[in-house]
């Protein structure tokens, strides 16, 4: 079925959008299109564990995280649950009870959650959740399947220079393990935080003691020294999930959607002289094929870095994905700037989106996999180099 789509949709696109045959790509016609992995356009729901997750229903999902075994995991934000897919495309419900509340230990089917908003591999044959709306960061332990709790108490700020399991976040947005190098490597020596309402990126070390990496804790826009910087994440009276990071490792930093300053940012992990990498600062929707630096970005909650140094953007108010190639331009790779939602298999610069929030990366067959929150589905699409 994804097959056939997947051939007459290359086709269409190889029509339209390259005129020259020669051009038509023979090894791989979905590249560019655009297709359903998950949910069922604009119905909110829970259903299907056990069956096919294309025919499964999702609840704003926040996030999708994609294994390198094949496997891909979705924050399914309002059910309060984390949802599995195998290589096989079965869905099943992998961790949270769905019951809204703060679990702080046991099975991870029967811990429950509060709005999570992101999963992430740990060094340990962990996956580490991150618990929004309960200001913590959970951890699964693969081999026994069983959740704990070592970082974050309550809302608030503190607890630099101590254990974090008895410090503060304030909405923590993303959390990711150690420091992964071109090669994929991950090194378990630090887990970074986005911590969204403070404003800041806090750190945890291997002895689990956190400290603060970057933010000055005022919420504005400013670059330079890591303790002076601003960050401008989603706060007030009911934010939405934004501010998360990933690696970056050309050099090595972390790059963070600095989403309500519609900015990119980066921080040199020696250094930590907090600067900017993409966006005027002004949201709009501008600036495609030429300096992303230039450009206008619109609310990014989410960014992430494929290994041929191509940075992608999740443009949240924009309804797109965008791309900053390695010579700093920026494109559109998903969404038209319109929300709406679009057939399955539909080339991915003609597909609507809705209010997208997250965004996966899967390396080996250049995929990048997309939380279409407001349509209830996660999506994907292959790129070219
Ligand atoms: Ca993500």
């Amino acid at each position: 079925m994804l097959v056939v789509l997947g051939v007459s949709a290359g086709v269409m696109a190889g029509c339209s959008d390259f005129g020259d045959p020669l051009e038509q790509d023979p090894v791989d016609s979905d590249e560019g299109i655009l297709f359903d992995v998950a949910g069922i356009a604009g119905q909110q729901g829970n259903g299907g564990d056990g069956g096919a997750a294309l025919e499964a229903t999702l609840a704003f999902p926040q996030d999708v995280t994609a294994l390198a075994s094949g496997e891909l995991y979705i924050v399914d934000y309002m059910n309060h649950v984390i949802r599995r897919i195998d290589q096989a495309g079965t869905i099943s419900r992998f961790a949270g009870s769905g019951t809204q509340g703060d679990g702080l230990s046991g099975p991870a089917d029967q811990i429950a959650l509060d709005r999570p908003v992101g999963i992430s591999t740990g060094a340990a044959n962990d996956l580490w959740i991150t618990d929004w709306m309960n200001c913590k960061v959970k951890r699964i332990d693969l081999a026994t399947m069983s959740v704990s709790t070592p970082i974050g108490t309550s809302a608030g700020y503190s607890g630099d220079g101590g254990p974090a399991n008895v410090a503060q976040l304030n909405l923590p947005s993303s959390a990711l393990f150690g420091y992964s190098d071109i090669t994929g490597a991950i090194f378990p020596d630090k887990m970074y935080i986005s911590d969204q309402v403070n404003h800041r990126i806090r750190m945890v070390d291997a002895q689990m003691n956190i400290t603060t990496f970057a933010g000055s804790g005022v919420k504005g826009f400013a670059n330079g020294e890591w303790d002076e910087a601003q960050f401008s994440f989603p706060d007030g009276a009911s934010p939405i999930p934004g501010g998360r990071i990933t690696w970056g490792h050309h050099p090595y930093g972390l790059l963070v959607a600095d989403t309500e300053n519609n900015r990119i940012r980066f921080i040199p992990d020696d250094t930590r002289q907090v600067f900017t990498i993409a966006g005027t600062g002004t949201a709009g929707y501008s600036g495609d094929e030429a300096r992303a630096f230039d450009a206008e970005l619109n609310y990014p909650t989410d960014v992430l870095m494929s290994l041929d140094h191509e940075i992608f953007v999740c443009d949240t108010y924009n309804h797109v994905v965008r791309k900053i190639d390695a010579v700093g331009h920026i494109h559109t790779v998903a969404g038209t700037g319109v929300a709406g939602s679009s057939p399955d298999g539909t080339p991915a610069t003609e597909a609507m989106l809705n209010t997208p929030s997250g965004i996966g990366w899967d390396e080996a067959t250049r995929t990048l996999y997309i939380a279409d929150t407001y349509n209830h589905q996660v999506k994907k699409v292959k790129l070219r180099r």
